[in-house]
């Protein structure tokens, strides 16, 4: 039986456990990457640790997020990133250089090695044919240390491209269908491999803007096969001999299929407030557009950018339309510039920012309140932008810069003009703003600036009581658990500051109610913690003393991130048990210890309704000696000590 390109990657990295679905298996990790707002935590992480040097093939970080320094707390977190990982091996991607996962694409990324990220759109990196999964900052600082990487083994799902797709439909379109047809949760505990005639008509970056946005699939990653179109992007990077060729074997199993014909795909947009919300922009058009926003990991390439410069050119925005572009990297800005088509972005009355997340993680250029705001962006989730009543359109490049000129919603497809990009031949290569690490970092000084507190520990667990201190619906996301903007962004290296934000977005009194109840217990719906990787979303619930969540169930990464933070991961075996609970219920887990070392089942008492629930503790038993002792950090204290 032949392999998927996905089970070919994970056999010549597997380390510890059975390819087999739905179990536990350890890889070997090539490469890693933080960026800024995870970083901070990851290297704290790493120094606790102790080891000198990581011992990775290679490992980066980016200064992409924390772009704005109204205070001294970003650049004090730039300082301690660029010191620290000087002094431990790690090439560090100065601000200005880009963001993350699309300078890592142009030149990092490698063809069947591993990458792990503490970002969740690391899988960008899938468009070149790497196994790139984001993860939580601790398990990124054990990689980099040399540690194992635990996942569980995913399923493999295939999605055949057949095909071209029709001029100005693009490939955010076809990431729109397939999250129109998978949801938002549809990816979870799955990875995603595209095939089929359609993907040799798609460049490495468009192939890049799909795989991104299978994070917003829940996806553990997806991932192109590295052929001849991989072999050109890496030439034209100066870097063909980071090429190999990499495909499925021709009799691979894979669990599910789809196939998606390119030439019947119309452009698309996710509508507000989520990216599965996905209706065709001919169907949705004549809304009437405040922002438009161009950029972030998902559609900053040369030949997004070059695209969206063709369609202004010689044109001016629509008065009432902000048009903000951030190119996403030093290589992208400095050839639009020096081709002349940034000057055409200028003229056109583009505000043009750094290249950087910016906006799309609500890092400024926050729309007006009510505003509708039409990105090119992957999240659209409530108050991410920064206005809590705006509304975010997610479509692509081509959709959002004719909407930029008509002022409302439109379909690109009525534009006439014909819209050719080649692929340059070669790209601007200078890694002038990467700093290599210190071979001798004897005399390196870490410096810490008075922003970076010490990081929250969890104790042995032991009893587990207290109040259902708050009731959420399905599908809520990092950014309502612990929401990021200008304001929040800054204090990633401050817990006990974040922590006071925490949930708020759904409850204003959830950290005081907290605090006064001396800790609890959440109870959520499904896809509990989609989103982003930031282990703020349980670390600032274990600064407040949260001890369990229930739900019906969890996303990936967060679920990982609970359990290295001690915080045990529940799912009501009947879901309509959530039904029963009410906010302060009294729960317990009556001999916690005992029922969480002996199996899968767990029961919850609620006190308050005479009620029993029964509960699964789906995790490994590596997990479960994490959370008898009270999260990951505790477990490596111990287990290195004793
Ligand atoms: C995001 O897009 O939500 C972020 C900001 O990049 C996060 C990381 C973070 O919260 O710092 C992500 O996607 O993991
Ligand atoms: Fe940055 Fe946005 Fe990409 Fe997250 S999704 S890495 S905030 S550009």
């Amino acid at each position: 039986m032949g392999l998927t390109l996905t089970e070919k990657i994970i056999k010549s990295h597997l380390l510890e456990g059975e390819m087999k679905p739905g179990s536990e298996i350890g890889i070997k990790i090539d490469q890693t990457l933080t960026q800024d707002s995870t970083g901070t935590m990851a290297y704290l992480q790493f120094e606790a640790m102790g080891i000198d040097r990581v011992k990775t093939k290679k490992s980066v970080a980016y200064i992409d997020h924390n772009m704005l320094q109204q205070g001294f707390e970003n650049a004090d977190d730039h300082k301690y990133i660029q010191t620290v990982t000087d002094k431990h091996g790690v090439f560090f991607s100065r601000p200005g250089n880009g963001i993350c996962h699309q300078v890592h694409l142009e030149r990092f990324g490698v063809p069947g090695d591993t990458l792990l990220g503490s970002d969740s759109h690391t899988p960008t990196n899938g468009g070149l044919g790497m196994l790139a999964i984001g993860a939580g900052g601790l398990d990124v600082a054990v990689a980099m240390g040399g540690g194992t990487y635990y996942v569980t083994m995913p399923e493999v799902i295939n999605i055949e491209l057949v095909g071209q797709l029709k001029p100005y439909v693009a490939a955010k379109d076809i990431i729109l269908e397939v999250l129109r047809i998978l949801s938002v949760k549809g990816g979870v505990g799955k990875v995603v491999e595209y095939t089929g005639e359609g993907i040799k008509t798609l460049t490495v970056p468009e192939r890049a803007t799909i795989t991104n946005m299978g994070a917003e699939l829940g996806a553990t990653t997806s991932i192109f096969p590295s052929d001849d179109i991989t072999l050109e992007f890496l030439k034209a990077q100066n870097r063909e001999e980071d090429w190999k060729e990499l495909g499925p074997d021709k009799d691979a199993v894979y669990s599910q299929k789809v196939t998606i014909d390119l030439s019947e795909l119309e452009p698309l947009v996710a509508k507000p407030h989520s990216p599965d919300d996905v209706a065709k922009v001919k169907d949705t058009q004549g809304i009437k557009v405040d922002q438009v926003a161009i950029g972030s990991c998902t559609n900053s390439s040369y030949a997004d950018l070059m695209k969206v410069a063709k369609i202004l050119k010689g044109k001016t925005v629509h008065p009432e339309v902000s048009t903000v572009i951030a190119p996403g990297s030093k290589q992208v800005l400095t050839m639009i510039a020096q081709n002349g088509a940034l000057a055409d972005l200028i003229a056109a009355g583009a505000r043009i920012i750094e290249s950087g997340c910016g906006p799309c993680i609500g890092m400024g250029q926050a729309p007006a309140s009510n505003a509708n705001s039409v990105r090119t962006f992957n999240r659209n989730f409530k108050g991410r932008c920064g206005t809590d009543s705006a509304n975010v359109y997610l479509v692509s490049p081509e959709t959002a810069a004719i909407t930029a000129l008509t002022g409302t919603l439109t379909d690109p497809t009525t534009l006439k003009e014909e819209l050719e990009v080649e692929m340059p031949e070669s790209f601007i290569t200078d890694d002038n703003m990467v700093i290599t690490p210190a071979e001798d970092s004897s005399s390196v000084e870490v410096i810490r600036g008075p922003n970076i507190k010490p990081f929250p520990l969890n104790t042995k667990l032991e009893e587990i009581a207290g109040p259902a201190l708050i009731k959420v619906e399905d599908n809520i996301t990092t950014d309502h658990i612990m929401p990021s903007n200008a304001s929040l962004l800054p204090f990633r290296s401050n817990v006990p500051y974040l922590a006071e934000h925490c949930l708020v977005p759904c409850d204003p009194d959830f950290p005081t109610r907290a605090k006064e109840n001396g800790g609890g217990i959440i109870i959520a719906g499904d896809n509990y913690g989609q989103g982003s990787s930031r282990e703020h979303a349980a670390l600032a619930p274990l600064q407040l003393g949260v001890k369990a969540v229930i739900t019906k169930s969890f996303a990936r990464i967060h679920k990982a991130n609970l359990i290295n933070s001690g915080i045990v991961p529940l799912v009501f075996e009947t879901p309509s048990d959530y039904d029963n609970i009410d906010v302060m219920d009294e729960l317990e887990i009556e001999n916690a210890r005992e029922q969480i070392e002996s199996g899968k089942e767990v029961i919850v008492t609620n006190k308050t309704k005479n009620q029993e629930y029964t509960t699964i503790l789906d995790v490994s038993d590596r997990e479960r000696t994490m959370l008898l002792y009270g999260g990951k950090i505790n477990m490596i204290k111990e287990t290195v000590n004793n």
